[in-house]
C-alpha cells in the first residue's frame, strides 16, 4: 500500500518537473480565419500561404471559406466567438458593415487581426492590426504606367475601360481611387467605361465582351483591378478579332503566374505586384498578440511592378 502510494507521487513529481511534460505544456494557439472565397489565383495562393504557415508554426487553424458573401463571414466570426478561439483573423469581403460583429468579439475579449482587406469602422480599437498591401498605391502604379505610355505618344488617344473588383471591397475602392488620382494629370486619359467583374475570369470576360460590343475600336486601354479579370478579358478581345496588349494596352494588378504567362505570350503589358503570401506575418502577429505584445496598427507588404520585357527573367522566381 505504502509502496504504491510512493510510486504514484514519484511519477507525478517527475511530470511536474519535466520542462516539456504534460503539466507545463502550453496549449496550442487556436486561430479562427474567415477567408473571402476562392475567386482568383491570388486568393488560392493566399489560402495556401495561411494554411502552410499555420502548420509550420503549430497553430490550430479553423478555416472557413465565405464564398464572397459577407453574411457567411459574420456567421463564421460568431461561430469562432462561440468556440472561444484565441485569435480571430479575417479578410473582409467588403469594407463596411462590421461594427456589430467586431463589438461582439471585443466583448468576448477575443483579439481580431485583419489581413489583406481593410474595414471601414470609426472605432479602431475593434481590431488589433491590419496586415496587407497598399491598394491605393497599386492603383497609382497602374496609372503611372498608362501616363508613361501617353507621354511616349502624344498623338494617340487613350480611352480607358476599367474592370473593377468586387463592389464595396477595399481593393476595388482603393485601386480605382489611386488610378484616377494619377491619370488626372493628363486630360487625354479618359475612363470611358467602368464596371465590376467581381475579381473573376468569367465575369472579366463577360464584361469585356459588353465593353467591346458598345465601344469596340474606341477602346485603347484596359485597366483591370486583378490579373484574373484581365486574363478573361484577353479571351474576349481575341474572340472579337483584336490583339490584346497591342490594339488594346492592358494593365492589371496581382502579379500571379497566369499574368506572367500572358506577358510572355505578348498578351498583357504590365502587372502591378500584390503579394498574397501573408501567412507567415499573420501567424507571427497572432502569436505576438496572444503573448501580450503591442503590434503596429498597420503592417504593409513590400511589392513591385513588372513589365512584359521582364516577364521571362522573373517567371522562375515567382512563388504564386
Ligand atoms: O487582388 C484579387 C482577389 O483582396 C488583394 O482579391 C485581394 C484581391 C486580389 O480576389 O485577385
Amino acid at each position: 500500500m505504502t509502496i504504491t502510494r510512493r510510486r504514484v507521487l514519484g511519477s507525478l513529481t517527475a511530470a511536474a518537473l519535466a520542462p516539456h511534460g504534460l503539466v507545463f505544456a502550453a496549449a496550442p494557439l487556436t486561430l479562427g480565419f474567415s477567408q473571402v472565397g476562392a475567386e482568383s489565383e491570388w486568393r488560392t495562393a493566399n489560402t495556401v500561404s495561411i494554411k502552410d504557415a499555420a502548420k509550420k508554426d503549430g497553430i490550430n487553424l479553423k478555416f472557413a471559406d465565405a464564398q464572397q458573401k459577407q453574411e457567411n463571414q459574420v456567421k463564421a466570426i460568431r461561430s469562432f466567438i462561440a468556440q472561444k478561439v484565441d485569435v480571430i483573423a479575417f479578410s473582409p469581403v467588403v469594407e463596411s458593415g462590421w461594427d456589430t460583429v467586431l463589438r461582439e468579439a471585443q466583448a468576448a475579449k477575443i483579439p481580431v487581426i485583419l489581413t489583406d482587406r481593410a474595414v471601414n469602422v470609426t472605432d479602431k480599437s475593434l481590431y488589433v492590426t491590419f496586415i496587407g498591401s497598399d491598394f491605393v498605391e497599386e492603383g497609382r502604379r497602374a496609372g503611372r504606367w498608362v501616363l508613361e505610355q501617353a507621354a511616349k505618344d502624344p498623338s494617340r488617344t487613350f480611352n480607358i475601360v476599367e474592370l473593377q473588383g468586387t463592389v464595396g471591397s477595399a481593393p476595388a475602392i482603393d485601386r480605382k481611387a489611386g488610378f484616377e488620382e494619377v491619370i488626372k494629370a493628363n486630360p487625354k486619359l479618359k475612363v470611358i467605361r467602368s464596371q465590376t467583374g467581381d475579381f473573376t475570369r468569367a465575369k472579366g470576360k463577360e464584361v469585356m465582351e459588353a465593353f467591346l460590343k458598345s465601344d469596340g475600336k474606341n477602346i485603347n486601354v484596359l485597366y483591370a483591378h486583378n490579373d484574373d479579370m484581365a486574363i478573361g478579358a484577353i479571351q474576349a478581345i481575341e474572340e472579337a478579332g483584336m490583339k490584346p496588349a497591342k490594339d488594346i494596352l492592358i494593365v492589371s494588378i496581382d502579379g500571379v503566374k497566369g499574368a506572367f504567362e500572358a506577358m510572355m505570350q505578348g498578351k498583357l503589358n504590365v502587372t502591378v505586384e500584390c503579394s498574397p503570401l501573408l501567412g507567415p506575418q499573420l501567424m507571427q502577429a497572432a502569436r505576438d498578440v496572444k503573448a501580450g505584445k503591442a503590434l503596429p496598427k498597420r503592417i504593409v507588404s513590400q511589392e513591385g511592378v513588372f513589365t512584359a520585357d521582364l516577364a521571362a527573367k522573373e517567371f522562375p522566381n515567382r512563388k504564386y
